[in-house]
């Protein structure tokens, strides 16, 4: 557990608040904090009163600026290693040997709401890593969706003023539905595959711990021998890529804003580490131009069908840090944090980005010295020539030119036998121009591939939210303009948005019009695999609850890794149809069925559902089922679906499994033919299915 950061971080972890009294920033003893020094009983309060101007100070001064995007996350600790040697295609050390762990630090992030804003919002979720590697530090600094918005990084600003909240009245918060926005896209197509995106469930992931990352770019990695092959990095979810629904994503922001945020911090808390694995794309240096549409391009993937994923590692995150500021919000990612055998291709927008991340860092963390906060120093040893500035931690000694015969020539450049990072050496030429490469001009193919990827319940998932989107859009020429450029995408997804807007059918047009589509794109082929583990299950109990049953079906799905809570009218205990009291994990009042993922409705003794009447039960069973959600049903729980009109309580008696509605309608003790009927419509995580549901 104790890793070399874990071990690093003692020198910076402050005096244990139990081992000292309350001191000033001095260290001096304070004798009393509760009331400042005053003259007199009712007099006025004296500056001499140091503890008093030093407390309100520091209080005055404790917020620095927020990241101007990605500004609210949440972070993790844990460790990365390699399956193999990745020698073949990179000389970076830490990729070398499989039997070496290199410490990580994630921070996960939505983009476009500030600090406070709701985690299930829809947007594009930030999945920065950064490997405290031997040769330095090595930030993966990557999102949840492969392409990004705009092809030069120069639009950045344009974009970024775009989606966030409107000039004027700053509003929306952590929403892209609003006028700004939409008007930018429907001028800019080459927004639209990323938007594709947006609109899709990848933008209302269930979990951190479910969702897949990419570094977007085409990266290069550079061999021992100076070999160069370009790669794309991703990382896949062990628990399988998962969503919410938008209507379930929109109550969990008012039920639970800190829901991705907790999931994270509570799992890892329970020992349930997440786990994703780190796989590369590689592609030649001699097929750089073997595709239909450039490499360079960020806004294009190249499909897995075409180059599939080699997965080289797997990354554990196994801490939670223990102080949100100092390590969740003074992290500083930089694309540029590179180490030897990772190096850059001519990506405009990665170039880009290569100036603004450190540039971004001076201002939010006030001044050049911020590589020496804790979460950012490297363990690799740091010797540089690079001095003083604001925050200056470090006591150099000696001196801080090149070349230097004071101080013995030291630093030595490119010291005997270290790993130096050297510069991939491509041939560059060309007339200096402002000019966007002919080669990024198709901005609609790969936004139809992602659409012809798509299952049925996914496009309509995705012509919803461009109805919701769009519909909170107040310009209707911004509206119109969007379904022009949604038709060339594709005819039934342009029309099938502008029957909701109300606007006339867009002609069909050609520009997107190809039906080639990537399977791998689909989430209905990233389930994983098929577990239930750390999926909240709640159980809807009230008095006279048939306890065994409550029992049996706890147990068998606490078996399977779930995390099982008895949830009543009222918080303590409730009465068992067994005469005993039985503990209430949750009130009714304080949860919401958004907060789970799958229900369970026991019934009691030969009766009913003892909540069958309760008016916040019986909403909970309703948007289960709304939300695709597994249910659960056994004994006089299944004449509660029935009145609920969520199955039926006839049959031959046996376990009846229908779009992901489990019902057993015995009263006797719990079958196995039911909690494995149950364990797996759980598993299936969402049953868009359903005839007359709205998943
Ligand atoms: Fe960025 C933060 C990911 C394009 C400029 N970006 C930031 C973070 C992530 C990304 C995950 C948060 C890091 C953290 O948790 O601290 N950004 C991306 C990806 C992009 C991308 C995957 C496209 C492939 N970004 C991008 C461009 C620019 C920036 C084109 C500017 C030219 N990004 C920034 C920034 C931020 C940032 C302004 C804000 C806070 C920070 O850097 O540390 O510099």
């Amino acid at each position: 557990m104790a890793d070399a950061k874990h071990r690093q971080l003692d020198d910076d972890r402050a005096v244990d608040p139990a081992s000292h009294p309350l001191t000033t920033d001095q260290g001096t003893v304070v004798d009393h904090t509760d009331d400042s020094l005053t003259a007199g009983d009712r007099g006025p309060t004296l500056l001499e009163d140091f503890h008093f101007r030093e407390k309100l100070t520091r209080f005055d001064h404790e917020r620095i600026p927020e990241r101007v995007v990605h500004a609210r996350g949440a972070g993790a600790y844990g460790y990365f290693e390699p399956y193999a040697s990745c020698g073949a295609f990179t000389r970076a050390a830490f990729l070398s040997d499989p039997g070496q762990r290199t410490p990580v630090f994630v921070r996960f992030s939505t983009v476009q709401g500030p600090r406070g804003s709701a985690d299930t919002v829809r947007d594009v979720r930030g999945f920065a890593t950064k490997f405290y590697t031997s040769e330095g530090n090595f930030d993966l600094v990557g999102n949840n969706f492969p392409v990004f918005f705009i092809q030069d990084g120069i639009k950045f600003p344009d974009f970024v003023h775009a989606v966030k909240p409107e000039p004027d009245n700053e509003i929306p918060t952590g929403a892209s539905a609003h006028d700004t926005l939409w008007d930018f896209v429907s001028l800019q197509p080459e927004t639209l595959h990323a938007i594709m995106w947006l609109m899709s469930d990848r933008a209302i992931p269930r979990s951190y711990r479910m969702m897949q990352g990419f570094g977007v770019h085409t990266f290069r990695l550079i061999a021992a021998d100076g070999r160069a092959t370009f790669a794309k990095f991703h990382w896949k979810p062990k628990l399988g890529v998962h969503s919410l629904v938008w209507d379930e994503a929109q109550e969990c922001q008012g039920r639970d804003p800190d829901f991705n945020r907790r999931d994270l911090w509570e799992a890892i808390e329970a020992g349930e580490y997440p786990e994703y694995e780190l796989g590369v794309q590689l592609i030649p240096e001699d097929d750089e131009f073997a595709f239909d549409f450039d490499l360079l391009d960020p806004t294009k993937i190249v499909p897995e069908e075409q180059v599939p994923v080699q997965p080289i590692g797997r990354m554990v995150l196994n801490r939670n840090p223990e102080n949100f500021f100092a390590e969740t919000e003074q992290v500083a990612f930089h694309v540029g944090n590179v180490v030897p055998g990772i190096d850059f291709t001519n990506d405009p927008l990665l170039q880009a980005r290569l100036f603004s991340y450190l540039d971004t860092q001076l201002l939010r963390l006030g001044g050049p010295n911020f590589a020496q906060l804790p979460v950012n120093r490297p363990l690799a040893p740091v010797n540089t020539n690079q001095r003083d500035g604001f925050h200056q931690s470090r006591i150099h000694r000696g001196t801080s030119y090149t070349e230097n015969s004071l101080g013995g020539g030291c630093p030595v450049v490119g010291g005997a036998g270290a790993a130096a990072f050297t510069h991939h050496a491509e041939k560059v030429e060309g007339a200096k121009i402002r000019r966007r490469s002919e080669s990024f001009q198709d901005h609609h193919s790969q936004a139809a591939l992602f659409w012809n990827s798509m299952a049925d319940w996914e496009q309509r998932h995705i012509v919803e939210a461009f109805r919701f989107e769009l519909g909170k859009v107040g310009a209707v020429m911004v509206r119109e303009r969007t379904v022009q450029e949604l038709g060339k995408v594709d005819h039934d997804l342009a029309a099938g948005v502008a029957k909701g807007l109300g606007l006339p059918e867009p002609p069909r047009s050609a520009a997107g019009d190809h039906k080639h589509a990537s399977p791998a794109l689909s989430q209905t082929r990233l389930r994983g695999p098929g577990s239930i583990r750390t999926r909240k299950i709640a159980v809807l109990v009230a008095d006279g609850v048939d306890t065994a049953q409550v029992t049996a079906v706890r147990d068998a799905l606490a078996g399977h890794g779930a995390l099982v809570e008895a949830i009543a009218p009222q918080d303590g205990t409730v009465a068992g149809a067994d005469g005993e009291r039985h503990a209430v994990d949750r009130a009714l009042p304080t949860v919401a069925s958004v907060l789970y993922d799958a229900v369970l409705v026991p019934g009691g003794g030969e009766g009913n559902a003892p909540v069958a009447d309760d008016g916040a039960a019986i909403r909970f069973v309703r948007d289960a089922y709304r939300h695709g959600k597994a249910i659960g049903a056994v004994g006089g729980g299944v004449r509660m679906l029935a009145a609920l009109g969520l199955g039926t309580a006839d049959g031959d008696g046996g376990v009846r499994t229908e779009h992901g509605v489990v019902a057993d309608p015995a009263t006797g003790p719990v079958r196995e033919a039911f909690t494995d009927a149950f364990v797996e419509a759980i598993a299936a995580h969402r049953h868009p299915e359903r005839p007359d549901g709205r998943f």
